[in-house]
């Protein structure tokens, strides 16, 4: 009975409940880069290595707190906290992941600044999982950075969302749909019609299977900071729309933490459409943002 349910239920990212690393680079000033900020839900703070060289053979281990079934690993490659230190940092390229039973899997990443997410040969039991770092794409430091690692069993999850406009990239990054689902507090999509507040501009989440949705989990505007928050436009009302055709109103608090949003009933549906009929200027830039959309099972 748990099985089936396990495969009915919205794949949550596998929760990681300590981090450990070979070494650590020590901290500056202003930033720290121990090993936990690789689960810490951001992307601009990173786990950087202390070895002397380039960090080839430097290793985190992550614990389970038990045995999880792990199908695939996201991994944000090098330190995201602006384009300039992305570029300074070497960036992970060959890394090999090795489960609690000894046995391993290698796996080649791409250099860009792209959350990568790798699908292991079949999905794995496993209370520990140890990513260590065999080859690199030389920055113009010597010390290897990870921004980010997450874990996801093999249920049903978000495939893809698309947006009816995008604002283009700058050295902050980029603001593109897919940073509404990737599980992240500091990434956040704009839309990018400078006609518009942000009414009339929609985005679009596509389910890997049909699943029941219950509501949403929202993070509003810029919403993982309050000095940021006000500065763009966030949505104040939306129609949401499912993939059988029905939809129904929400009403977004303005406030910069996640949102509970629950529908009038559960919905089975393979789609999620938010369509924005309303909006909060920012006082800075009169673009619609949203940092993040969880769904509920
Ligand atoms: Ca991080
Ligand atoms: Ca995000």
């Amino acid at each position: 009975m748990m099985l089936i349910l396990a495969t009915l239920a919205l794949a949550g990212p596998v929760k990681v409940t300590a981090w450990t690393a070979s070494s650590t680079a020590a901290n500056t000033d202003t930033a720290a880069y121990d090993a936990s900020k690789l689960g810490d839900g951001k992307q601009s703070t990173a786990w950087v290595e202390g070895d002397d060289g380039a960090g080839l053979g430097a290793w985190v281990l992550f614990e389970f707190g038990g045995d999880k079934s792990i199908s695939q690993v996201q991994v944000w490659g090098g330190n995201w906290y602006n384009t300039e230190y992305w570029g300074h940092y070497n960036r992970p390229k060959n890394i090999v992941l090795e489960f609690a039973d000894g046995s391993t899997e290698e796996h080649t990443l791409a250099d860009e600044q792209a959350p990568q997410l790798i699908t292991l040969k079949a999905p794995k039991s496993t209370s520990t999982l140890k990513l260590r770092v065999k080859g690199v794409y030389p920055g113009k430091g010597v010390d290897t950075a990870i921004a980010e690692v997450k874990f996801f069993d093999g249920g049903a999850s978000v495939s893809s969302a698309t947006a009816s406009s995008t604002a283009p990239a700058d050295t902050d990054g980029n603001y593109n749909a897919s940073n509404l689902v990737d599980g992240i507090s500091d990434s956040m999509w704009c839309e990018g019609n400078k006609k518009s507040d942000g009414t009339g501009e929609w985005v679009e989440l596509r389910l890997a299977k049909s699943a029941s949705v219950s509501g949403l989990k929202i993070r509003n505007g810029a919403g993982f900071s309050t000095d940021l928050f006000k500065q763009v436009n966030r949505a104040a009302t939306a129609r949401v729309s499912f993939s059988d055709g029905s939809s129904e109103e929400i009403t977004l608090k303005d406030l910069p933490m996640e949102l509970p949003l629950s529908f009038a009933s559960p919905r089975t549906t393979s789609s999620i459409k938010l369509s924005f009929t309303s909006a909060k200027k920012g006082t800075d830039y009169d673009d619609l943002c949203m940092s993040e959309i969880t769904l509920v099972p």
